[in-house]
């Protein structure tokens, strides 16, 4: 088993190698890939100095698996040229994930969709994973009508430049700016790009990836996404209408069996998730849950995950031993 790592010296390409390990994915060969200007510097993996190969010579090597975080252009680029050449295409990046016929992948939920077919793969959205996690469970039992969804997301979803800027500013030091404004102790309600409508590409992202992983058009989601100064995950204040009366401690129990989430739910001791507790982990955490006062059938909660492990690295090594234990490399 071959694996081709795209992206591999960036924010979420690290977090790929360390959950390789971690996880003990049983690879045979690690091709680390970056960008020209990192050709031929080497890494380190399971205690092995790799040297960093260049895409074309990667493509050539015919991994089994190729897993992309190196953004979308590359992405656009270079996936339909180890699809071509027979490896399976795990992408992380949004190029292809509203695609008609390319499969968005959450492997809890409907990894049971994908085919030996399927050579480019779609891993979502950071912020819809932790978010579909949480809400495909009730769905199942009460049916959504409508999610209305602010989400508070780390500066690592950003990338290495918006850590730095951080870190900069707790520091006292000028330094180069991810953001058109100060992030410590700000919050901007601006999450990737502008669209014409109003909605910037992170809310519209909420929107959207959903509705296609759940195979359901019946339900909508409202989004504002809003950056915040912490580092460990993503935190998402939601609240959900469904069709049907829940009960909330069929809710609680239906959360606490479902896999990948942990319950995080107890006002008389203070428990609920928060990011610096979910930073380093693979669970999505979720709590705060209470009925909405205000409308029948409504539920709030608060749903908090590392956006580097669940909402990229993992959710993309899980699809790819998912691959592997079903046969269909
Ligand atoms: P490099 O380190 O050589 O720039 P991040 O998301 O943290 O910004 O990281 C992006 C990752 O994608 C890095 O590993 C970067 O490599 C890699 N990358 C960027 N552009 C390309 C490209 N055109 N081809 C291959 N890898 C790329
Ligand atoms: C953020 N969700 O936190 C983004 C990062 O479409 O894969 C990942 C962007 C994407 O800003």
């Amino acid at each position: 088993m071959k694996i081709a790592v795209i992206g591999a010296t960036g924010m979420v390409g690290t977090v790929m190698l360390k959950i390789l390990e971690e996880r003990n994915f049983p690879l045979t060969e690690l091709l680390p890939v970056a960008s020209k200007r990192s050709i031929g510097r080497e890494l380190v993996f399971k205690g092995k100095m790799h040297k960093i190969l260049g895409m074309k010579e990667a493509v050539a090597a015919k991994p089994d698996i190729a897993i992309f975080s190196a953004g979308g252009e590359t992405s656009l680029e270079w996936a339909p040229k180890f699809a071509e050449n027979g490896t399976t295409v795990i992408d992380n990046s949004s190029a292809w994930r509203m695609k008609e016929g390319y499969k968005l992948i959450v492997p809890e939920i409907n990894a049971k969709i994908l085919t030996k077919d399927d050579k480019i793969i779609a891993n979502p959205n950071c912020s819809t994973i932790q978010l579909v996690m949480a809400l495909s469970p009730l769905h199942d039992k009460y049916k959504m009508k409508r999610v209305i969804v602010s989400t508070y997301q780390s500066v690592s979803g950003t990338g290495v430049h918006a850590v730095r800027q951080l870190d900069n500013e707790t520091k006292g030091i000028k330094g180069a700016m991810a953001y058109p404004y100060p992030i410590n102790r700000n919050a901007i309600p601006h999450c990737d790009v502008f669209m014409e409508n109003g909605y910037t590409k992170e809310e519209l992202k909420l929107a959207q990836e959903p509705q296609k992983i759940l195979d359901d058009r019946t339900f909508s989601i409202t989004a504002t996404a809003v950056r915040i100064p912490t580092a460990g995950g993503h935190s998402e204040s939601v609240n959900v209408e469904f069709e049907n009366d829940y009960d909330l401690k069929e809710v609680r129990t239906i959360l606490h069996n479902t896999p990948g989430i942990v319950l995080q739910d107890n006002p008389d001791t203070n428990t609920y998730p928060m990011p610096i507790y979910a930073k380093g982990k693979d669970d999505v955490f979720v709590g705060r849950l209470r009925r909405d006062m205000t409308q029948p059938n409504t539920l709030n909660m608060w749903i908090v995950s590392d956006n580097l492990r669940k909402g990229a690295a993992t959710n993309a090594i899980q699809i790819a031993e998912y691959l592997l234990v079903n046969r269909l490399l």
